[in-house]
C-alpha cells in the first residue's frame, strides 16, 4: 500500500524490483527476497557473530549493513561519473546536519522497500519495528540543521554535483528528559553501536593548525607570511552517502572527526610522553566532541570558533586537493569548478581561510586570490535577531588564528578604503560614520575597549550572493539588518524561501496519505514534482475523497495516541482535535502564549455546565521542544507547560475536553510520527522574528491547518493555500518597532490580567519559579514583553474561536486540509535547491547512467 517510487533502475537487483512492483502484488514472485534474507543473516553472522534468534535491534543492524552495500555501489557509480565529467560542484558548509534516521529513508529512496520489507517479513520481522532500533543522527539543533539535511536530499534527487561538509560530533543534540516536570539534559551517545551509514576514509586526512605565530619570510625569493601553529590536529574524513530519489545519483556528506597528530606514535612514547600524548588526544578529540546545543543565538565560546575553523579548513583543503589533482595550480579556474554555500555565519572563517590557502600556500597575489574567493563563496542568513549575529573578539581570534586575524585586517582595510572612494559624495562626517558602521572590525557596543570581528559583515564582503530564507526575512535583511550593504550591493541580495523534502516529510512518514494522493492523481510523480499536488484541489469538496482523507488522519492520530500512552500512560480522546506546537523553546516562538490560551480554554470549560461542555470542541494539545541548556526562561516555559498539564489532565470535569502534554526529547523521528497526526499546528512567533520556519511546511504537506502569525514562511504558505484557509492573527512586522517604542498603544485585555494573577497566585504551583515568566511579559514595565504576547493575546483567542467553529464543520475542515496539501508544492526543497543552483551556484545536473 505504498506509493510506487518509480526510481530509475540502478542494478540488476533494481530492475527486478521495478518489474515486481509493477506486477499485481498477489502475483509477486519470490526469489529476490531470498537473496536479501540471506544477505541480512550473513551480515548478522559475520559482522556481529549472531546466529539466529535476532532481536529487532539485531535485525536493524543486519538490514542496515546490507542496505549500506547498495548505497555504496550507487555512491561509487555516481562518483565515477562525476570524476569523468568533472562538473562544477556545490559544497554546502554547515556546522549542523540534522539527518535523523537513515534506514527507512535509504530503502525508500533507493526503491528497495519491496524486497527489504518482504525479506524482513519472511524472517518474521516488520520493517517499521526494525527501523525503530536506529538512533537519530542529531548533529543539529533545529531548523537550520534540518534544512541542511533536506537540501542534501534534494541535491541528490536533482542530480546536482554537490557535497555537504560538516563535523562528525561524537555527541549530538542532548537527549531531553523530564524530572518532576523540569527539563533534564542527557548526553546523546549515538555512535556506540557503530554507524552503518558512514564510511571512514583512511586516505582523507588533513592537518589543521591553531595558535602560534606569523613571520614575514623570504620563500623562494618572495616575501611571504609564514604561519607556524602551536597546536595541530588531524581532520579525519567520514563519508555519509546521500541517496537521491528516483535517480541513480547518490551524493555525499563528508564529516570531519578530530584526532591527534601523534595518535599512531603512542606505543613508542615513554611514560612521561604518554601523559602528554593523552593530553594531546583529549584536546584534539574535544574539538569534534559536542554540538553546541544552541539555536538561533551564538555561543561565544572559544571551542566553538575552533570547531568552525576546524571543519572549514579541512573542507577547503579537501576541495583544493581534488581540484589540483585535475587542474593543477590553475586556481583562476577554481570558481568554474567549485562554489561554497555558508550556512549562516558559522563557516564564515572560510573567507580568510581560502585567502590564506591561495596567498600563503599557493603563492597567489592578493588581488587574484580575492577575486577567486569572492567568486566561490555565498552566504545565507538565517536569523533577524541582531544579537544572534556572530561576533568574535579580535583578541580571541588573534590568539587562536593569528594569520586569519591579519588577513581579516587586510580585507577590512581594503574594504573601508573602497568604501571611502565609493561614498565620496557624502559629507566627510557622514562618510566616516557610514564606514565605521560597515567596518568588519568594530568596537563592542557594550564595551568600547573590546574589538570584535563581525562575521556577517565578513561573509557579505567575501561573498557573491547573500540570501535570506523567506520573502519577509529577505526583505528584513535588505531593509534592516544589512541595509547599508544592500544599498551598496543591491544585486548581491536575494531571497531563497526554504523548503523541505517531500520524501521524508510526506511520502515516507505518511505512506497512507501518500498512497491516497497517488491514487487520486493517478501518478506518484508528485514525490519529486510537488507542483502536481495542486491536482488535489479538484477533490477538496468531494465527500468520498474527504472521507478517505479523514480516515488517513484518524490512523495517524491513533499512532500518536499510542505514543502519548507510552510516554504519559494516558488514553486520549482520538476524536479530539490534535493541536500541536513542536519546535525549539524560545521566547520569540511564544510557546508561552499558547499555554496561556490553553489555560484560558480550561477556565472556560470549568465555568460550563456538563451539557455546555459536550458542545465544546475537545482538544488534545501537544507541546514539544528542547530548551538550550543555558536558556533559563525557556526552561521555565517547559515547566509551565508540564505544570498546567498536570492540573488539566487530571481534572475529572474537563479532561475529556482538554489535555495538554509535553512530549520530551522532540527530534526528527518524533516529528515523523507527530506531524502526520496533527490537525492544527501553531506557528505563532512575533511577526518579524522567525526567519522562515520549516516545520510549518511539513505540517502543510500533511494537511494540517495552521494557526499562525504573519511571519516567516507562514505568509507564503497562506498565499499558496488561500489566506482564507489559514488562522492568522497578531500584529504585523511593520508595526512592531513603533509598538515597542510606544508602549501606551499596547492592547490590553482583562482576560490576560486574570491569567497573570492565576499563575502568580499559584494555580499551577511553583509560584516563585514562574514569577520571572509573569514579570517578563508585564508590559507596564519598559523593555518587558519584548515579543508582544499581551498585545497579541486577544487576537489569538479570537482566532482560536474561529478554529473551534471551523472544526465543528468537518467537511469545511477537511476541505481546508486538502487545500493545504494541494498548496504545498512550492515548499519542496527541490524547488529551493533548483533556485540556488540556477541563481547562485550555477551548477548543473550530472546524472550517472542507471
Ligand atoms: N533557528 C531560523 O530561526 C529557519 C531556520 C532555517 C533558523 C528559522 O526560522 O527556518 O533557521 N535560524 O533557515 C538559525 O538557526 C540561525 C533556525 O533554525
Amino acid at each position: 500500500s505504498r506509493p510506487m517510487p518509480g526510481r530509475v533502475g540502478r542494478s540488476a537487483l533494481r530492475v527486478q524490483a521495478v518489474a515486481e512492483a509493477e506486477r499485481p502484488t498477489a502475483a509477486k514472485a519470490s526469489g529476490f527476497e531470498e537473496v536479501v534474507t540471506t544477505d541480512i543473516t550473513s551480515k548478522l553472522k559475520y559482522l556481529f557473530g549472531r546466529n539466529g534468534d535476532y532481536t529487532n535491534a539485531d535485525a536493524y543492524q543486519g538490514t542496515a549493513w546490507s542496505v549500506r552495500e547498495k548505497l555504496i555501489d550507487s555512491f561509487n557509480k555516481t562518483h565515477e561519473h562525476w570524476k569523468k565529467e568533472d562538473p562544477k560542484f556545490i559544497y554546502y558548509l554547515s556546522a549542523e546536519f540534522l539527518m535523523g534516521r537513515s534506514l527507512t529513508n535509504t530503502v525508500y529512496n533507493l526503491g528497495l522497500e519491496g524486497e527489504y520489507g518482504e525479506a524482513l517479513r519472511e524472517m518474521g520481522y516488520h520493517m517499521e519495528k526494525v527501523a525503530d532500533a536506529e538512533r537519530d543522527a542529531a548533529l543539529g539543533n533545529g531548523g537550520l540543521g534540518r534544512l541542511a539535511a533536506c537540501f542534501l536530499d534534494s541535491m541528490a534527487t536533482l542530480d546536482l554535483p554537490g557535497w555537504g561538509y560538516g563535523i562528525r560530533y561524537k555527541y549530538g543534540m542532548f537527549k531531553q528528559g523530564l524530572k518532576d516536570g523540569y527539563q533534564v539534559e542527557m548526553p546523546d551517545i549515538w555512535l556506540t553501536k557503530g554507524n552503518p551509514w558512514e564510511v571512514k576514509r583512511d586516505d582523507v586526512k588533513f592537518e589543521v593548525g591553531f595558535g602560534g605565530r606569523v613571520e614575514r619570510k623570504k620563500v623562494n625569493g618572495k616575501e611571504m607570511s609564514v604561519w607556524t601553529p602551536s597546536e595541530k590536529v588531524i581532520a579525519q574524513g567520514y563519508d555519509n552517502p546521500i541517496p537521491g530519489y528516483a535517480t541513480p545519483t547518490t551524493s555525499n556528506l563528508r564529516l570531519w572527526d578530530a584526532v591527534p597528530v601523534h595518535e599512531f606514535d603512542l606505543s613508542a612514547f615513554n611514560a612521561g610522553d604518554y601523559d602528554r600524548a593523552m593530553l594531546e588526544r583529549e584536546r584534539a578529540e574535544g574539538i569534534s566532541a559536542v554540538l553546541y546545543p544552541n539555536d538561533s543565538t551564538p555561543e561565544g565560546k572559544e571551542l566553538r570558533l575552533k570547531q568552525q575553523y576546524f571543519f572549514v579548513c579541512a573542507s577547503l583543503q579537501d576541495v583544493m586537493s581534488r581540484f589540483r589533482a585535475v587542474h593543477g595550480a590553475n586556481w583562476e579556474a577554481l570558481p568554474e569548478k567549485a562554489c561554497f554555500q555558508l550556512n549562516d555565519t558559522h563557516p564564515t572563517i572560510a573567507v580568510a581561510e581560502l585567502m590564506r590557502l591561495l596567498v600563503d600556500v599557493e603563492g597567489l597575489e592578493w588581488d587574484a586570490a580575492w577575486t577567486i574567493t569572492t567568486k566561490c563563496l555565498n552566504y545565507t542568513n538565517h536569523t533577524v535577531m541582531p544579537e544572534a549575529l556572530e561576533k568574535w573578539p579580535v583578541k580571541v581570534m588573534a590568539k587562536m588564528l593569528p594569520r586569519h586575524m591579519e588577513i581579516i585586517e587586510v580585507i577590512n582595510e581594503g574594504w573601508t578604503k573602497w568604501l571611502g572612494v565609493h561614498l565620496k559624495d557624502l559629507k566627510s562626517e557622514e562618510r566616516a560614520k557610514k564606514i565605521a558602521a560597515m567596518s568588519i572590525i568594530h568596537a563592542n557596543p557594550w564595551n568600547a575597549d573590546e574589538m570584535l570581528v563581525n562575521m556577517a559583515y565578513l561573509a557579505v564582503v567575501g561573498s557573491s550572493a547573500v540570501n535570506g530564507v523567506a520573502a519577509i526575512h529577505s526583505n528584513i535583511v535588505k531593509d534592516e539588518i544589512l541595509n547599508d550593504f544592500y544599498e551598496i550591493f543591491p544585486s548581491k541580495f536575494q531571497n531563497k524561501t526554504n523548503g523541505v523534502t517531500p520524501r521524508r516529510w510526506l511520502a515516507w512518514c505518511n505512506p497512507e496519505l501518500a498512497h491516497l494522493i497517488t491514487e487520486a492523481l493517478g501518478t506518484s510523480e508528485w514525490i519529486n514534482d510537488t507542483e502536481k499536488l495542486a491536482g488535489l484541489r479538484a477533490f477538496a469538496t468531494d465527500p468520498a475523497f474527504q472521507a478517505k482523507w479523514a480516515a488517513v488522519k484518524k490512523t495517524k492520530k491513533a499512532k500518536l495516541a499510542e505514543l502519548i500512552k507510552k510516554i504519559h500512560g494516558d488514553d486520549v480522546n482520538q476524536n479530539a482535535m490534535f493541536d500541536i506546537q513542536i519546535k525549539r523553546i524560545h521566547e520569540y516562538k511564544r510557546q508561552y502564549l499558547n499555554v496561556l490560551s490553553i489555560i484560558w480554554r480550561y477556565k472556560q470549560l470549568k465555568k460550563m455546565t456538563p451539557e455546555e461542555r459536550k458542545a465544546a470542541v475537545p482538544r488534545v494539545c501537544i507541546i514539544g521542544g528542547k530548551a538550550a541548556s543555558a536558556y533559563d526562561m525557556a526552561k521555565r516555559i517547559i515547566r509551565l507547560v508540564t505544570a498546567v498539564g498536570d492540573v488539566i489532565n487530571k481534572d475529572p470535569e474537563t479532561k475529556d475536553y482538554l489535555r495538554l502534554y509535553f512530549l520530551p526529547d522532540y527530534n526528527v523521528t518524533l516529528a515523523e510520527t507527530i506531524i502526520p497526526a496533527a490537525e492544527l499546528s501553531q506557528h505563532i512567533s512575533t511577526a518579524g522574528t522567525e526567519a522562515s520556519g520549516t516545520s510549518n511546511m511539513k505540517f502543510q504537506m500533511n494537511g494540517c491547518l495552521i494557526m499562525g502569525t504573519w511571519d516567516g514562511a507562514n505568509i507564503e504558505i497562506a498565499e499558496e493555500t488561500g489566506v482564507e484557509n489559514v488562522f492568522v492573527f497578531g500584529v504585523r512586522a511593520e508595526e512592531i518597532n513603533q509598538l515597542r517604542k510606544d508602549r501606551k498603544s499596547f492592547k490590553t485585555d482583562p482576560r490576560w490580567d486574570e491569567l497573570m494573577k492565576d499563575i502568580e497566585g499559584g494555580m499551577f504551583g511553583d509560584k516563585d519559579y514562574f514569577k520571572p515568566l509573569v514579570d517578563s511579559v508585564n508590559n507596564m514595565k519598559v523593555g518587558n514583553d519584548w515579543f508582544l504576547l499581551a498585545n497579541d493575546f486577544a487576537g489569538y483567542l479570537a482566532a482560536q474561536e474561529e478554529v473551534d467553529a471551523t472544526y465543528k464543520d468537518q467537511s469545511e475542515w477537511l476541505r481546508r486540509s486538502i487545500m493545504y496539501t494541494a498548496g504545498s508544492g512550492k515548499f519542496s526543497s527541490d524547488r529551493t535547491i533548483r533556485e540556488y543552483a540556477e541563481d547562485i551556484w550555477h551548477v548543473k545536473p550530472a546524472r550517472p547512467s542507471a
